[in-house]
């Protein structure tokens, strides 16, 4: 299958730890939560939302993979981190991940960053992932995420 150039870069990360983890583009839009469970045919709350976030005090971002119904709690997440914390502007997400907005995947990064797991997503035996553009899912695991990122598992909400 010949995957676009973001998609392959997300594929290779992929690749690159072992596991049989298959970059999928899609015809319809994955660009949100919502339209990629209707493209995938799955429940939105299966979808990983990758969010960045910025630490206004260390400029450091950080990577928060949320289950697609769940809204993050910033001031808890704040209390986590041990900063406050500000949502990335697309700047800022582009230049840290490689990746635009609606295609940001939790692995392929140009930068490595701090990564935290939402739990709800172990309710899951699967779940869905975004893989470099707006029409590219991946299927895993919630054990395959942790393995990808070497995340922490917290409460989000
Ligand atoms: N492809 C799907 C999942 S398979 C996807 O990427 N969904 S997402 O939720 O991870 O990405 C969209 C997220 O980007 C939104 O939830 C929102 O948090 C963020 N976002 C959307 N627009 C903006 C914006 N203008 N500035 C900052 N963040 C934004």
């Amino acid at each position: 299958m010949n995957l676009s150039p973001q998609a392959q870069i997300v594929q290779k990360a992929l690749s690159a730890h072992g596991l049989d983890l298959k970059v999928l583009e899609l015809p319809a839009s994955t660009r949100t939560a919502q339209e990629a469970a209707l493209a995938i045919g799955c429940q939105v709350a299966q979808i990983v939302k990758s969010l960045i976030f910025r630490g206004r005090q260390s400029g450091l971002p950080f990577y928060i993979a949320v289950s697609g119904v769940n809204r993050v709690n910033e001031a808890q997440m704040e209390k986590l981190l041990g900063e406050p914390i500000e949502k990335a502007t697309p700047e800022f997400v582009r230049q840290q991940t490689g990746f635009s907005i609606g295609g940001v995947p939790p692995v392929g990064h140009s930068q490595p960053m701090a990564t935290q797991i939402d739990q709800d997503l172990f309710q899951w035996d699967v779940i869905w992932a975004a893989a470099g553009t707006p029409n590219a899912v991946f299927q895993l695991t919630p054990a395959d995420l942790m393995t990808i990122t070497r995340g922490r598992v917290i409460s989000v909400t």
